[in-house]
């Protein structure tokens, strides 16, 4: 048994999440599909009962005592989001679902006003399909094109041919921050910075980088960032679109309803100043909440800390898999996150997944939500093991030792 060398308290940490505490199929769980969905940590779920248990109320609307407490919380994690991720204040921190609804909102809403005939749209082939769908819709809806940015054979976007793809018709970039199929870190510094050269737009899908990377809107100086609490430990169904000032202004309502408002009548309607025109309804008010418990947990840690633990988990499975006979990793960017794509000769990832999970290991399989990029590797999906914060080289072991024995069962 190896010993992990990154200071990080890992006992500590592990108490926070009561759901791995358990066997599955008979052995103790081993939790790889991180990248899915994470678990959630124990403040996070207290804070949610909390909030159910004492201070349940609706927001923004009530002026009895636990309107107005369930008001401060909701509005505390809005200052805690923009602490987290810096932005220059937290009027520019909108709560929505998830990354999906925050894309979705840029591209309905800021897509109808600012996007025309001939525009052109670039994203990357390393896209999920959440930042795929949104501009195919926008673009059948304003004749605006979309442009796809090539990747080499390692799942690392080409940032010449990006630079050639950009020009005055380019009004919007929208890519992701980190490849949830390969794990691939993307130079978005960069990226913003060549298509603010020629004024175009950018958003940043950041749904895999929250989690593991500390995000800085203002040094990045992307116009849009998407993420989602549920990768970040939080509870699912929150989610945020963080919009610069300036461009939230200028971008229509995305929904109607109540909270975005200030004045409606029969002949018209007035809408209320940003976050709150972009956020009608009801919200999920104990998950939002909650999801500042989440960040808590990430900051208390540490981003740095975080990031070379992960890392260290990253380099220790990448050697003990490429050991394995018939191992084949897709995805070897030099900068990569906590995930290994990969294939095995002979068995094809469902059956893997299949007998991982009698053995109590859970990973994803399949294209996930990535068909073009796996169109690209002309494969139709991939076993996925994604690391957390929680995790430990000893479970990456048994990991290692199952697939082992499953393989030598096929050959
Ligand atoms: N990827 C995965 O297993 P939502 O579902 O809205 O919280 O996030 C969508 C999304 C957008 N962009 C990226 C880069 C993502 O990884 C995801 C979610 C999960 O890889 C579920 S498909």
């Amino acid at each position: 048994m190896s010993t992990v060398t990154t200071a990080i308290d890992i006992k500590k940490i592990r108490s926070q999440f009561p759901i791995l505490d358990q066997e599955v199929n008979g052995k103790p769980l081993i939790y790889f599909d991180n990248a899915a969905s994470s678990q959630t940590a124990k403040s996070v779920v207290d804070a949610l009962v909390n909030f159910y248990e004492k201070d349940h109320a609706n927001i923004h609307r009530g002026i009895h005592t636990l309107a107005e407490r369930s008001t401060k919380a909701f509005e505390e994690t809005r200052e805690r989001v923009h602490q987290f991720i810096n932005s220059a204040e937290a009027d520019e921190i909108i709560f929505t679902k998830g990354t999906t609804e925050s894309i979705n909102l840029v591209a309905q809403a800021w897509g109808s006003k600012f996007l025309k005939s001939g525009d052109e749209i670039l994203i990357s082939h390393l896209e999920h399909h959440s930042n795929i769908v949104p501009w195919q819709l926008a673009a059948e809806r304003t004749g605006a094109i979309i442009k796809v940015i090539p990747i080499n054979e390692k799942g690392e976007i080409l940032i010449e041919e990006y630079k050639k793809l950009l020009s005055t018709k380019t009004k919007l970039v929208a890519v992701n921050y980190i490849s949830n199929s390969l794990g691939t870190i993307n130079p978005v510094k960069e990226i913003i910075a060549e298509a603010i050269k020629v004024n175009a737009t950018t958003l940043i899908d950041a749904a895999q980088a929250a989690p593991h990377i500390k995000i800085d809107v203002q040094e990045l100086n992307c116009d849009f960032l998407a993420l989602s609490s549920h990768k970040m430990y939080g509870p699912t169904g929150v989610g945020v679109l963080y919009g610069r000032r300036e461009v939230l202004e200028a971008t229509p309502p995305y929904q109607g309803g109540g909270e975005m408002i200030k004045d409606v009548s029969f002949s018209g309607t007035t809408f209320n100043d940003i976050p709150y025109k972009f956020e009608a309804g009801t919200p999920n008010i104990g998950g939002v909440i909650a999801f500042k418990s989440a960040m808590d947990f990430i900051d208390e840690i540490g981003h740095e800390a975080i990031q070379a633990y992960e890392h260290e988990l990253l380099e220790y499975a990448t050697d003990r898999l490429n050991q394995i006979p018939g191992f084949t990793p897709i995805g070897t960017a030099e900068n990569k996150a906590s995930v290994i794509s990969f294939l095995i000769d002979n068995v094809h990832p469902y059956d893997l997944g299949q007998l991982l999970d009698v053995k109590g290991i859970a990973v994803r399989t399949g294209h996930h939500c990535t068909q073009p990029l796996m169109d690209f590797f002309e494969i139709d999906g991939t076993v996925r093991a994604s690391f957390a914060v929680y995790n430990t080289k000893e479970e990456i072991d048994v990991f290692c030792e199952s697939l082992q024995k499953i393989v030598e069962r096929f050959s």
